[in-house]
């Protein structure tokens, strides 16, 4: 693989797998209603001795429950060619999508060469309602090659919730209901005048929505919470740190998630003992 000392970006070729899981409870986000847009577009440029060309494709189509899209803008102009291709698919199930995409770039330097640009863009959108409150998370992505040009945005009417670009190490957090749009975007680019340059990677993401646990002080979970919680919390209190090895697995007496056990913890649990029996939240 050759690089040119004139290519601007790369080497990106991607390849998504994003996997949107949204659990298994009823109300859950109705990705079959989901409004969904897959788009693969790729474009090139190429000058040469004996001639200038410029292609672009975008392919993008498909219904619940699956979605493709492949452009390709390959060209040859006498013994220099370029090859630019871009591919994307999403997969929905009742409660959640997974999709993935690639790209491939290359410009063959040869006899009679000017210069060249080629470019790829894989692109995939699903708007979503949700009617209760959901876990989200985003999973630790994988990549080969850079992914620098990989862009996953998590937003609720139009108010960011979680942004990843370049390296990913995975995200939470909770949703309230309303409307959301998860996209995933990566781009490539090279051009050169005068040497031949390819590049390559891929990319993946999962993404996964969960039901929110309606009564989180209910530590052991008999839908009531009173005394024999308590017995579970006080240890929990008395340890404070999450990280504590002493700390139970998962450090469910951590009410409020921020790694500690304290008096924001307590102050909910002491609402959900005076109310004892645990709310149900479906
Ligand atoms: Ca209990
Ligand atoms: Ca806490």
């Amino acid at each position: 693989m050759a690089c040119s000392k004139r290519t601007s970006r790369g080497p990106y070729s991607i390849l998504f797998a994003a996997a949107l899981i949204a659990g298994s409870s009823r109300s859950l986000a109705q990705f079959q209603s989901a409004a969904v847009s897959v788009l693969a577009q790729s474009s090139s440029h190429l000058e040469t001795d004996y001639g200038t060309d410029d292609r672009m494709q975008t392919a993008g189509t498909g219904a619940y429950p699956q979605f493709l899209g492949s452009a390709n803008a390959d060209q040859v102009s006498g013994p220099s060619g370029v090859q630019v291709r871009s591919e994307v698919g999403l997969e929905l199930t009742e409660s959640g999508l997974s999709a993935s995409g690639s790209f491939f770039l290359s410009i063959s330097v040869q006899e009679g060469f000017q210069s060249a640009a080629v470019s790829a863009l894989s692109r995939v959108w699903v708007d979503f309602s949700i009617g209760t409150a959901r876990t989200w998370k985003i999973d630790p992505g994988t990549t080969t090659g850079p992914s620098g040009n990989t862009l996953v945005t998590l937003e609720h009417e139009s108010t960011q919730v979680f942004l990843y670009s370049g390296e990913f190490g995975g995200a939470s957090g909770q949703l309230e209901p309303g409307d959301y749009r998860l996209a995933i975007t990566a781009s490539a680019e090279i051009e050169t005048t005068g040497t031949s340059n390819e590049t390559g990677g891929t990319y993946s993401v999962g993404f996964t929505l969960g039901t929110v646990n309606p009564c989180p002080a209910d530590l052991n979970g008999d839908s009531f919470v009173d005394d024999f919680d308590f017995l579970i919390f006080l240890p929990a209190y008395d340890t404070l740190a999450c990280d504590d090895p002493e700390m139970p697995q998962g450090c469910p007496a951590d009410l409020n998630g921020d790694g500690v056990v304290e008096d924001a913890d307590f102050s909910i649990f002491i609402v959900a003992y005076d109310a004892l029996i645990c709310p149900t939240n479906r």
